[in-house]
């Protein structure tokens, strides 16, 4: 499997992180976000969103980074990390797909409003931060729930969903994310997710760099 990624940016950490946590070994194909390169030739012939990741196996295309983890999870027979009991794939579905359409877009906002932006010369908007506060706690308290009743999202043991539900969250301390009041999601991040391996191989520090702050 060959990744086109930029480790740095929130959808690439989890596919690589993710493949890490399922055991699919793949090849790092370098694609750099900062300069815009994934929106040009030759990522964007394999990619038409412009946007970051996508996989090739053989001659099989694959981009969103969800749908990457499920099929590395298939193509490997990793039944721990991608279950394939009817009712736990079906809820593992559904964070995959919640993740993607609301959990992402919020999170973003605060990714871009406070690191991108300063990071360009620019300064965050707090009106749009301000606007986007609602909605990142009803969906932090979505998840908070949840996790107040199980130790990873769904059951005794981490799947894919944990990898793909943090990875929005990666750099909640540059991004500020409003995390207080949310002690069940603290704690999973903090002493759940943030201690996997695959994580902790994937870290991204302020300032989108993957070297490790001396
Ligand atoms: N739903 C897509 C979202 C991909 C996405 O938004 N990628 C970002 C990086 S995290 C990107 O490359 N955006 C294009 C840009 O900002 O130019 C997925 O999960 O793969």
């Amino acid at each position: 499997m060959k990744i086109h990624a930029d480790p740095i940016t929130v959808n690439c950490r989890k596919v690589l992180a993710g493949l890490q946590f399922i055991g699919a070994p793949y090849e790092l194909e370098y694609v750099d976000y900062f300069k815009g390169a994934q929106k040009e030739d030759p990522f964007l012939s394999l990619n038409p969103n412009a946007s970051l990741p996508a996989m090739v196996d053989d001659d099989f295309v694959l981009w969103e980074s969800n749908a990457i983890l499920q099929y590395a999870a298939d193509k490997l027979g990793n039944e721990a990390a991608y279950p394939k009991d009817l009712k736990t794939r079906a809820d593992i579905n559904r964070w995959l797909l919640w993740e993607s359409s609301s959990w992402f877009p919020s999170c973003y906002v605060f990714l871009v409003e406070n690191c991108v932006k300063p990071l360009l010369g620019g300064a965050a908007d707090p009106a749009v931060l301000t606007a986007q506060e609602a909605q990142f706690h009803k969906l932090a308290g979505i998840l908070d729930k949840r996790l107040g009743s199980t130790e990873w999202i769904s059951g005794s043991h981490a799947t894919i969903a944990d990898v793909v539900l943090a990875a929005p969250m990666h750099l909640h301390g540059w991004q500020q994310l409003p995390l207080n009041g949310h002690r069940n999601l603290k704690r999973w991040l903090h002493e759940r997710v943030e201690n996997l391996p695959c994580w902790q191989n994937t870290a991204v520090y302020e300032g989108f760099t993957t070297q490790k702050p001396q």
